[in-house]
Parts: C-alpha cells; sequence; structure tokens
C-alpha cells in the first residue's frame, strides 16, 4: 500500500484552541514578538519543539502506576538502567531530570576557560552549558550539511580534516572531549553516518580526546543510517544503536525527545573516576543517583520508551510524514533545508525573504508570520539564537537562517500537517509584504527564550 498511516490509535484526545487573525496579532504584540513569550492555549499547531511533547503510550502510562518512589534502590532505577544499558552499553548511568542537566554536570566537571569542545554542531543548551565555565565550544560540520538545497545523505557528519587541523592548531591537551550530536538538531535535523562516527572517534582516540554522543535523536539517526548508508539495511535498529554507542566514550542524552517522555535526562559514561565525580555533583545538585531529578514513575515511562522508540514501523511513520510535509512544500517552490531532517521540517528563511537581512532577524519574521497567519507556532534556528556580535558589537550570523517546526511524536495526524503546509504556502505567496524585527531586551545566555522584539517599520 502506498498510504503511510500512524502506527496507533487514539485513546484518549485534547482539544484545540482556535484563535482569530486579530487575537494573534495582539498576542504576538504582548509576547514582544517572540513565541516563546506566547501562551499555548493561543497556538493552534505548536510546532515550536518535539521536546517533551510526545504522547505516551499506554504501556507508558501504565508504568506510571508501577513506578517505584523510594529514595534509593528504587525498583524503577533499575528497569532505567538496565533500559539505557541495553541501548548504550555504558556502565555508569546518572538520571537527571533533562538533558541540560547532564550537560550541566558534565561540562562543569571538565570545562574551564583556554578550553576547547569540539563537535558537528552544539546545540543552545550544550553550547550554553559549555560557554558558561568560560571554554569554547567550536563547530566542524562539513561543508554540504551547510547548503540548504543540497541534496546529500548524511548532511550531521563531523568535517573530520578540518577538526584535526584544528586540534594540531590548538593542541589536543586543550581540547577535553568532541560531542557528536545525532541527529544534528541545528543543522536541519540531519544524521551523521555510521562512518563519520567511527572516524571521528578514531581520531579522537589518536589524540586522546573523550568521544561523547549528544544522543536525543539517537534512533531516528539510526533508522536513516538503516535506509541510506550501505551495509546496514538487514541490521535491526537496535544492532545499529549499540554499534554508534559502542565507539563512544558517553553520552547525554534528553529524554524528551527519543525517549518518547514529557520529562527525564541522562548521563551515560564508562570512566569510573569521572562517573564518581558526576554522581557527587549529582547529589548535590539533581539528587540521589538513582533517582536524580525524577520520579520512580518517569524512569519506568523512560525504560518503556526506549524500547518503543526502536520499532521500525514508527520510525517508518516518523521520518515518513515529515518527508511527506517537504515533498508538499517542495512543489510549491518553498525553500527548505533538504533533504528533510528526522524531527522537523527547516524552512529557509533566508532565501523564503531575501529582503530582509540577516541582522533583522529573518527567522523570526518568518516563524511570527506563520503564527499570524494560522497559529502554527515553530521556531527560529538563526541569528536570534545562534548570532554572535564582534568587538565592535556588529552582528555575526550564524551559517544559516531556518525556521524549524518539529513535529511532536505521536501527537499530529496527517490533516494538521496538511493544515500546516496550506498555512507556509499561504505565507510564501505573501512573503514580499513580510518585515523584519530590531531587538529590544536580550540576556547574555541563550537570549531566544526570553528575547524582546519589535518590528521594522
Ligand atoms: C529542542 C530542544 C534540546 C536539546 C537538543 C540537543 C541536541 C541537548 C538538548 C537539551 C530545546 C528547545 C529548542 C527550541 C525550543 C524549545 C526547546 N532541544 N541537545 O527543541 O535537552 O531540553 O532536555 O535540556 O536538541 O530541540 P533538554
Amino acid at each position: 500500500m502506498q498510504t503511510i498511516i500512524e502506527p496507533f490509535k487514539i485513546k484518549s484526545v485534547e482539544p484545540l484552541y482556535f484563535t482569530t487573525s486579530e487575537q494573534r496579532v495582539k498576542f504576538l504584540e504582548e509576547a514582544h514578538h517572540n513565541l516563546f513569550l506566547i501562551q499555548a492555549d493561543h497556538v493552534l499547531i505548536d510546532l515550536l519543539t518535539d521536546s517533551g511533547t510526545s504522547a505516551m503510550s499506554a504501556k507508558q502510562w501504565a508504568g506510571m502506576m508501577v513506578g517505584d518512589e523510594s529514595y534509593a534502590g528504587s525498583r524503577s532505577f533499575y528497569r532505567f538502567e538496565s533500559a539505557v544499558q541495553s541501548i548504550t552499553g555504558f556502565k555508569h548511568i546518572l538520571p537527571t531530570h533533562q538533558g541540560r542537566a547532564a550537560e550541566k554536570i558534565l561540562f562543569s566537571l571538565i570545562g574551564g576557560p583556554g578550553k576547547f569542545f569540539v563537535s558537528n554542531t552544539f546545540f543552545d543548551t550544550t553550547r550554553g552549558n559549555i560557554e558558561f565555565t568560560g571554554a569554547n565550544a567550536v563547530d566542524f560540520l562539513t561543508e554540504e550539511g551547510k547548503k540548504p538545497h543540497l541534496i546529500a545523505d548524511f548532511k550531521g557528519n563531523m568535517d573530520i580534516p578540518a577538526l584535526e587541523k584544528f586540534i594540531l592548531e590548538k593542541g589536543a591537551e586543550h581540547i577535553p572531549m568532541c560531542v557528536m550530536t545525532v541527529t544534528n538538531n541545528s543543522g536541519g535535523g540531519q544524521p551523521v553516518s555510521m562512518q563519520n562516527i567511527r572516524e571521528t572517534a578514531d581520531l579522537c582516540k589518536k589524540y586522546g580526546i573523550l568521544f561523547y554522543i549528544d544522543a536525543c535523536r539517537f534512533a531516528e539517526n539510526a533508522y536513516f543510517i538503516k535506509l541510506r548508508e550501505k551495509g546496514y539495511a538487514k541490521a535491526s535498529i537496535l544492532e545499529i544503536v549499540q554499534e554508534m554507542f559502542s565507539y563512544a566514550d558517553g553520552c547525554t542524552m534528553s529524554a524528551k525527545k527519543d525517549g518518547l517522555v514529557n520529562m527525564g535526562g541522562f548521563l551515560a559514561l564508562n570512566d569510573e573516576n569521572l562517573a564518581q565525580e558526576a554522581k557527587n555533583v549529582l547529589i548535590m545538585t539533581e539528587g540521589f543517583p538513582t533517582y536524580g531529578g525524577l520520579s520512580g514513575r518517569d524512569l519506568e515511562a523512560i525504560a518503556q520508551g526506549l524500547e518503543e522508540v526502536l520499532d521500525e514501523e514508527y520510525l517508518h511513520y516518523r521520518l515518513r510524514s515529515i518527508a511527506y510535509m517537504g515533498e508538499k512544500l517542495s512543489a510549491a517552490g518553498v525553500p527548505m533545508m533538504l533533504p528533510t531532517g528526522g524531527h522537523a521540517l527547516y524552512l529557509d528563511a533566508a532565501a523564503f525573504l531575501p529582503h530582509i537581512p540577516a541582522s533583522a532577524f529573518p527567522g523570526v519574521a518568518l516563524a511570527n508570520a506563520l503564527y499570524l497567519k494560522g497559529g502554527v507556532r515553530g521556531v527560529e534556528i538563526g541569528s536570534l539564537m545562534f548570532g554572535k556580535y564582534d568587538e565592535n558589537k556588529q552582528h555575526i550570523p550564524p551559517a544559516m537562517e531556518l525556521v524549524r517546526l518539529a513535529i511532536p511524536r505521536r501527537v499530529y495526524t496527517q490533516s494538521h500537517i496538511d493544515y500546516v503546509c496550506e498555512v507556509i504556502c499561504e505565507v510564501y505567496q505573501e512573503r514580499e509584504k513580510i518585515k523584519g524585527y530590531t531587538l529590544t531586551y536580550e540576556a547574555p545566555h541563550l537570549r531566544h527564550f526570553t528575547a524582546k522584539l519589535a518590528p521594522i517599520s
């Protein structure tokens, strides 16, 4: 059959809230033109993030009821630990309340001024946690990953020659760790190949640099490997995932993505001493090592989610529904990051709105236009999220200006997706009328979450 259907039935539903376009103009003004500051009830289709927005399965909800809430030695912790170990193979598993808590613990231990952390692309909180220690975070995405319209299989790959050059220039002793983000969230949700993971790990081993995986979307990355990389067509997702982790010294994970839960994360690693130090910080900041900031029921839901996310029917539907959206929009000429990624579709705001310079935030302008048109909320991944200033306070834009439409897992159906496509196509027809924005307030770190903006008239 040609039709791909959602591989689930819906047992519990939530209403959607409809608003008028006049109301949306007012809501956006009240939110200082920042979609993070809008009430979720004022959003019709919420594609702000795929993080913590999954619908849990009946088995996960059942797990919530059998969660063991013991402070120490909870049965749910052992189920969680064994689920994470069976996938990652790491020895020490530290639960955290979400991904950035794992990052905070890790980088506070190994970061510090004068150090360099390297990655295919760091995501915002990871970069934020590194820079907060005074260290530098440097990206080495392959050139093809920076070209939105170029079709290639693994646009999340690390530029290994550029990375080696950097290591030789800076000295490996100043580079404690390399982090591979799978899939590459800031770079369009694009996958990293097994070959690239292996070769990057080998390079790190050669220079004595720790190699970690930012594992948020590990299962989606594994399914891309199965579909696209020679030699993996017959491998199970579990086998692919296990091989991916086998090359790493550890990982951080936000279970809010491929853990299919609304809250949770972990740090997993092999090194005895680092694990002990991390547990000491965990106790200070998150909680006792057998719950680490989570309830027993949360640990149950993650254990179950990690099993369900490896299901090929599910992964097929997931990647296919985003590709479907991409095909519809491409047919209408809408510029986007191609091929579509694992968890989101990324509109190319620079090509969509060529009349708005990077310093006037074309991604913000596009995201806001989608909200005003149809109550659809996406997120800017461009100059607001990743822009920097030079010493003269002149704006330095990132490589791309994108608007991410992240698809929550198992939440929306095909008709919701059709509606979103219609909204985007209408905005595309009227794109010349869209104007840029200027900042009126910005925080020193992660400014996109709380920024205030004003439209440029
Ligand atoms: C997202 C969220 C979180 C994330 C990630 C990677 C590759 C670590 C984390 C931190 C953040 C976000 C962005 C825009 C709007 C809303 C939310 N990504 N590494 O949606 O994990 O959130 O659990 O601390 O993508 O991509 P956590």
